[in-house]
């Protein structure tokens, strides 16, 4: 990228009869350098899933970008800490990794993890930035009810009367 400057030297000495004026034309390449972090589009990022869901479901998408415009700093992601998720590094597509299930004897009709999702350029001096993203999943009816016992015994007498309990 070219930009042409103008530089304009004025030289004004205290006496006017030397008063003179250059003018020259400067040709300036300017280099870019990765000198600007990747910034996330949202502040916030939250996605929803059901529980019980396969590996592999699609939860959302992240956002970078930065001022750079050098196409050798194309912003890459990547999920810190967590094997429960992946990220795609070049669109931010993020999925599961494997199942979530909301396991009894919660009584949790919602549970919310959190990951810490980055994005960088991959140059050097890395420039970066990260995000925390929540992640909610919802219970679903997906346990089918189940007996204490498996086997319940009682016994009635024979004048007992229409309506008596005979179980609890
Ligand atoms: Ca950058
Ligand atoms: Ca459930």
């Amino acid at each position: 990228m070219y930009f042409y400057l103008s530089i304009y030297l004025s030289i004004y000495p205290f006496i006017s009869i030397c008063l003179q004026v250059a003018n020259h034309t400067l040709n300036v390449t300017v280099l870019g350098v990765n000198d600007m972090s990747p910034t996330f589009n949202n502040s916030i990022y939250q996605f929803y899933m059901k529980e019980d869901r396969p590996n592999g479901t699609l939860l959302g998408k992240v956002i970078a970008t930065d001022k750079d415009k050098n196409p050798s700093e194309s912003i890459k992601y990547s999920i810190l800490g967590s094997r429960d998720f992946n990220i795609d590094a070049s669109s931010g597509v993020i999925r599961t990794a494997r199942t979530f299930k909301i396991s009894e004897p919660t009584s949790f009709t919602f549970v919310t993890v959190t990951v810490i999702v980055e994005a960088f350029n991959q140059v050097n001096p890395k420039e970066w930035n990260s995000i925390n993203i929540t992640i909610t999943f919802k219970d679903i009816n997906n346990n089918v009810p189940r007996f204490q016992k498996s086997q319940y015994k009682t016994h009635i007498f024979e004048n007992s009367t229409v309506g008596s309990t005979i179980l609890k």
